[in-house]
């Protein structure tokens, strides 16, 4: 095992890693820019440095002067977490040829992965299903339309070298084509420098199911099962969880198979993530493989009770995976991403100073974050700043456990996306499973439109309420699934947050 590692990341990821190598009794150095000199995760890491001004040009994606503090300080090791240089080709490759390991594939996988294109040939070839549709770049719209016909609408085009839904058009009739593929194009030439734009059969109302997968450099290919991530706004992720109510066992078996091909073809190391549409039949399709630690892999680890971020440590490290392949879920997690952003106001990003912080705890809870009281929230970086994880039996029970500790929650002096996740858990449609890639989107407005149950509790209520309850111990509060008690307005924290709120 190594004696020291480098962190190449920020906030509650680089806190996540530092858990596991303290764990693992490995020492850890933290990389900060000017923004972060008071973060938590300096002063989590045994060592810190400085690594540059807070725009992440400036330092958090300076490979190379990573790569130098990591040298200087003796690290043989640098884990880059997600996003900045985790799925940059030449920062794996210069790790390597700076006599370092590198937590994460090998430059030869990410490179294979990486274009969209190149992975839907890769997939077809290990005979993965994929979506119907090109693996080349298109001429025309003329050909275009040709191939859409093949198909039938609606369709769409995507940019070869893509991520993040850019250079995304549906079309739904051939009238729409050529317009649609000039502004792909142009968008995809925008974010990407690379104008290729390809067409796919469009799936209609699909789940965005993930699976796990994590490879030995033994030979040893494995999926940890699935993740439903279907709950996101503009392609980014809100609530997370494991396993997903629309895949059955006989499915994750066939998906996880599906996964660990797609992963042996590419010649995959290392934890990684195959993403795929599931359609209303039942029908997945391989979309593509990202090459990195994701936010969600916490809802992985609880139904698993496999630690996933050691894990990739030690394989970096050399050694052999030593769980079975057919691994079974148990019980049910989920995660909401906690950000500064107001949901009320168009999820305008927040920042300023976190005057107050209390974290739930209790039967289920984790907490993976990045804060604390006293923290700057700056517009520097992803407006992630925790995330709250909950498992329990069943999947109704991780619901109830999720509201319960999002009440607990109390952050004064940024808005959060806490109101927003109270009100997506009190959703029937949530409730029921009946979610799909769009369902947020639509169903928005009522979310973010109602106003919270305990804001509809008048200044007076709550004076007196406060009044009431400085002599009374804590109050029994009802299950979100109530089963005929009814729940009281607010919970002694919600309580003592807005008395922390009204302080001049
Ligand atoms: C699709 C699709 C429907 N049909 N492909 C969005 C980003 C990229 N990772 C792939 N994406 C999609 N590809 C076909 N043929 C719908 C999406 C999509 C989506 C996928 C996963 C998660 C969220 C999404 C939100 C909108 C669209």
């Amino acid at each position: 095992m190594f004696t020291k590692l480098l962190i190449a990341n920020r906030g509650e990821i680089a806190i996540r890693i530092i858990r596991a190598c303290r764990e693992l009794g490995v020492r850890t150095v933290a990389v900060y820019s000017d923004a972060d000199a008071q973060a938590p995760h300096v002063r989590a890491a045994d060592e810190a440095v400085n690594i540059g001004p807070a725009p992440s040009t400036q330092s958090y994606l300076l490979g190379e002067r990573i790569i130098e503090v990591a040298k200087r300080t003796g690290a043989q090791a640098i884990h880059p977490g997600y996003g900045f240089l985790s799925e940059r080709e030449w920062f794996s490759r210069a790790v390597r040829e700076a006599g370092l390991v590198f937590v994460g594939p090998p430059p030869e996988a990410i490179a294979a992965l990486g274009s969209k294109t190149a992975a839907r040939q890769l997939a077809i070839a290990a005979g993965v299903p994929v979506v119907p549709g090109t693996t080349e770049g298109l001429r025309d719209a003329a050909e275009a339309e040709a191939i859409a016909e093949r198909y039938g609408y609606p369709v769409l085009l995507k940019a070869a070298a893509g991520g993040g839904g850019k250079g995304m058009r549906v079309v739904r009739a051939p009238s729409e084509m050529a317009g649609a593929l000039d502004a792909a194009r142009r968008e995809a030439q925008n974010a990407f420098g690379d104008d290729t734009v390809y067409v796919e059969k469009y799936i209609v109302g699909p789940r965005h199911v993930e699976i796990q997968v994590i490879a030995d450099t033994h030979g040893t290919v494995l999926s940890l099962g699935e993740r439903e991530c279907s709950v996101q706004r503009r392609h980014q992720k809100m609530i997370e969880e494991a396993p997903s109510v629309a895949v059955s066992p006989a499915l994750r078996k066939r998906m996880g198979e599906t996964a660990v091909a797609a992963a042996r073809a590419a010649g995959y190391v290392n934890a990684g993530t195959c993403e795929f549409l599931l359609d209303q039949e039942g029908n997945f399709y391989f979309l593509e493989m990202n090459t990195r630690l994701q936010v969600e892999h916490p809802v992985t680890e609880l139904v698993t009770g496999i630690d996933i971020v050691q894990w990739q440590i030690r394989i970096a490290a050399g050694e052999k995976l030593p769980f079975p392949a057919d691994l079974t879920p148990r019980g049910w997690a989920i995660e909401c991403r906690i950000t500064s952003e107001d949901p009320s106001n168009g999820f305008l990003p927040s920042a300023g100073r976190i005057e107050y912080l209390h974290v739930p705890t209790g039967p289920g809870v984790r907490w993976d974050g990045g804060i604390e009281t006293g923290s700057t929230v700056g517009l520097h970086y992803d407006p992630m700043l925790a995330k709250l994880i909950v498992w329990a039996a069943t999947r109704d029970d991780a619901i109830a456990r999720m509201h319960r500790a999002l009440r607990e929650l109390t952050v004064v002096g940024i808005e959060t996306s806490r109101e927003f996740h109270l009100r997506v858990l009190e959703d029937e449609e949530f409730r029921r499973g009946a979610i799909e890639i769009q369902w947020l989107e639509r169903r928005l407005p009522s979310l973010v439109g109602a106003a919270a149950p305990e804001s509809q509790v008048t200044l007076a209520a709550v004076a007196a309420a406060l009044l009431a309850d400085r002599d009374r111990g804590m109050r029994r509060a009802a299950p979100v699934n109530g089963s005929g008690t009814q729940a009281p307005a607010t919970t002694p924290w919600e309580l003592a947050a807005r008395r922390d709120a009204l302080r001049p």
